[in-house]
């Protein structure tokens, strides 16, 4: 197992599209093993593969205290979503930031499982909230984008002073 390095916004690299998972061997059940290590020691809840700069639709979610109920979505396609959510959502990628996002509230999710056995699954609260924010993820957005541009501007110019500092 491997701590994997989480990339940080605005790294471009968060902006790209992650391609279909065609092959379920050992190298993906590594990543898999190598995402959850890396989500668990943040802690995060959530992970897409695309965060570890790995351009794959992949992604994991851990919403128990005990970080024993893994669930892992590999290929996912929102299949019906209704209603409105809003919750405070955070980042691995965006550190330190906290911000009200409003969702679908239900959502219908079908995926594939870690051995390529497709799944459906109807979710809502935090995980309808975490699926969303993740397949986003997996196709190049950041939750921050979802905000007005004055609050964007912002939470930017305040994630670059950061990082200036940390230099
Ligand atoms: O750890 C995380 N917590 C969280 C809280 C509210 C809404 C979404 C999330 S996902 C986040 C981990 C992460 O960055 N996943 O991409
Ligand atoms: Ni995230």
């Amino acid at each position: 197992m491997a701590l994997l390095n989480i990339l940080h916004y605005p790294d471009e690299r968060l902006h790209k599209i992650a391609s279909q998972v065609r092959e379920f061997g050992p190298e993906l059940q590594q990543l898999i093993d190598d995402m959850a290590e890396t989500m668990y020691a943040a802690p995060g809840i959530g992970l897409a593969a695309t965060q570890v700069d790995r351009h794959i639709r992949m992604l994991i979610i851990d919403l128990s205290e005990e970080k024993n109920a893994l669930q892992v979505f590999i290929n996912p396609e929102i299949l019906s979503m209704d209603g409105e959510i809003v919750g405070e959502e955070g980042c691995l990628s965006v550190p330190g930031i906290y911000e009200e996002i409003t969702r679908a509230a239900h959502i219908t999710v079908r995926a594939q499982d870690r051995q390529g056995k497709p799944f459906d699954l109807t979710a809502e609260g935090l995980l309808a909230i975490c699926i969303q924010h993740e397949i986003d993820h997996l196709n190049g957005k950041v939750f921050v984008e979802k905000l007005s541009r004055l609050k964007f501007n912002r939470i930017v110019q305040k994630l670059k002073k950061e990082q200036k500092k940390n230099m």
